[in-house]
């Protein structure tokens, strides 16, 4: 068996059958082999930003990686921004990078580059494959390590791939998340006893009124937590998922502790049955004020809240001066299990506050934020998935939504725009009985437009709705905001997608994706709802003001 072969099988039998790719010379063999093990499906993506963030996509959905093929160092180079995303959501991702064949890297070819450099910008593990006879063993190196939840990169020079010798290795037995830690919990035990606060709901009452009942209901406003509780859970990564959410509303709901997330999850399961917890804001004004008042912030799965910029003159810790942080459990820790031992010591008989499904009106008129979300929530089906990277416009889209059919929300976990199509991609592929939003803000969108092609080519249930205010809007606020001084026409000009507005109906039909224009909310509406109705891709093109 040569190389490449070996190492497809192998990864097929360690249950990594995908692979998103844009191929070269170099990965020929692999290309080959899809056809002799063709339990691999092969997903061919235009830019290679399309492909890694369509392999974070498929990560964040199964818990599993995908494999993801790129062309020597440019093209690793060209999906490096996606990754650095997927790095930011701890997504197991497997690259296999194609490289020259060994003998032929001392003449310098012009593709010729340092690729492990590249890779260890964003991996957490990188080798280079030296002989054929081991690329079935590193590949499932690779596997294991990306399943600690990070890019895994293998170097897979041609002559590796194309020689015989190989033999496939079987996968590596799965290493168990590390267990909950004792003392961590007892500590936070012990600070949530401090956590009543003195106008919110106490310990007893709270428990004994919801004990008997089952789960209670409640608008998604009252569940966030409004009270003035000095103690705050901070929850990001697997406390996101429903146990977590489960978990962290009993300890908030029997000990008045608040609530609050990342702002940005990888993956966040949000909606009608589901306890609604308010994110940390973007913006350091807002996160202010969400965490004034905290004496100790304990962290679930998150790390402690830093702004994401510096701004001139201001602190980019957003930790309250005197407050304690502590680590009930981090990213590499069993979170949920930790999160449910934590709820079992402090709220033994306390059930979760679950947000209640509330149907609202239809919306009618311009389109403006609030009028997209209420679309978007009046029109969702259930159980979809929904891709934010709606940025300025789509504001109102977690506060409205945690209320509609309950769904997955995936956002931008590295903020480096451009993430949402490829990764709507990836998590259509990776559940295709789920139904998938993508709402895409235009400036984001072009980065990676390529992924319409990858989504109609493999006929997914993706429905994007392209969000055209021909602005970068977030950076005209950002200018304020930094000091830079108010925009003069030169400068504005750097901001502004109009002169000439891209017209994404006929990018999207250009590319195979049936599109449609609205600019009304009821449009939109109807839109949303035709498109879910019928299989395969569709792109709603939304005209709106920007929001700044
Ligand atoms: C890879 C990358 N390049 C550039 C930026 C800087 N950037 C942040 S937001 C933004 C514009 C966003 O515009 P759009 O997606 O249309 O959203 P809007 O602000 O209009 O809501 C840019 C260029 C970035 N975050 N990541």
């Amino acid at each position: 068996m040569i190389g490449a072969g070996a190492l497809v099988a192998s990864l097929v039998g360690a249950g990594v059958d995908v692979c998103f790719m844009n191929p070269g010379t170099s990965e020929m063999h692999f290309v080959s082999a899809l056809d002799s093990v063709p339990e691999m499906r092969g997903v061919l993506a235009l830019f290679e930003g399309v492909a890694t963030g369509a392999a974070d996509g498929y990560a964040r959905m199964t818990g599993r990686p995908a494999a993801v093929l790129l062309h020597l160092g440019p093209g690793l180079a060209n999906g490096l921004a996606n990754l650095h995303n997927a790095r930011r959501a701890r997504s197991p991702v497997v690259a296999i990078v194609g490289g020259h064949a060994t003998g032929h890297v001392r003449h310098d070819a012009p593709l010729q580059s340092d690729i492990e450099a590249l890779a260890r910008t964003v991996s957490g593990w990188v080798h280079t494959c030296g002989d054929t006879r081991d690329v079935a063993r590193d590949a499932m190196r690779a596997v294991a390590a990306a399943a600690r939840g990070q890019i895994a990169t293998l170097v897979l020079p041609a002559d590796v791939s194309w020689t015989d010798g190989a033999a496939p290795a079987p996968p590596r037995p799965a290493a168990a998340p590390e267990a909950a830690d004792e003392a961590q919990i007892a500590a936070a035990a012990d600070l949530l006893a401090r956590a009543a606060p003195s106008t919110g709901p106490s310990a007893t009452s709270a428990a004994s009124s919801a004990g008997a009942s089952g789960p209670s209901a409640t608008s998604a406003a009252s569940s966030a937590g409004a009270s003035g509780s000095p103690v705050m859970l901070l929850l990001g990564g697997a406390a996101l998922s429903e146990r977590g959410l489960w978990a962290a509303s009993r300890i908030a709901a029997a000990t008045g502790a608040r609530l609050l997330t990342e702002t940005f999850p990888a993956r966040m399961e949000r909606g009608a049955g589901i306890p609604a917890v308010a994110g940390l804001a973007y913006l350091v004004e807002l996160a202010d004020t969400q965490l004034a008042g905290t004496e100790h912030l304990i962290l679930a799965g998150a790390r402690a809240p830093v702004a994401f910029f510096a701004y001139p003159g201001r602190e980019g810790d957003l930790v309250p001066a005197g407050c304690t942080v502590s680590v009930l459990a981090d990213a590499a820790q069993d979170v949920e299990g930790t999160l449910e031992e934590l709820a079992g010591r402090v709220a033994p008989r306390t059930e979760p506050v679950l947000a209640e499904a509330v149907t609202p009106g239809e919306p009618a008129g311009p389109l403006t934020a609030a009028s997209l979300a209420a679309a978007v929530a009046a029109s969702l089906p259930e159980n979809a998935i929904v891709v934010d990277e709606a940025n300025t416009s789509g504001y109102l889209l977690p506060r409205t939504l945690a209320t509609a059919p309950r769904h997955s929300v995936l956002t931008l976990t590295g903020g480096a725009i451009g993430y949402g199509m490829p990764v709507a991609t990836g998590a259509a592929i990776a559940a295709p009985d789920r139904p998938v939003l993508s709402l895409e803000a235009d400036g984001s969108a072009l980065y990676t437009i390529q992924a319409l092609w990858t989504q109609a080519r493999e006929q997914l249930d993706v429905t994007t709705v392209l969000i055209n205010n021909a602005s970068y809007a977030i950076l005209n606020l950002e200018l304020a905001r930094t000091n830079a001084g108010k925009a003069g026409p030169r400068a504005a000009r750097m901001l502004d997608l109009s002169g000439p507005t891209p017209d994404f109906t006929q990018i999207s039909t250009g590319l195979g994706v049936p599109a449609a224009r609205v600019v009304t909310a009821e449009d939109l509406t109807a839109a949303l709802r035709r498109a879910y109705a019928e299989p395969g891709p569709h792109l709603i093109e939304a005209i709106m003001a920007p929001i700044v």
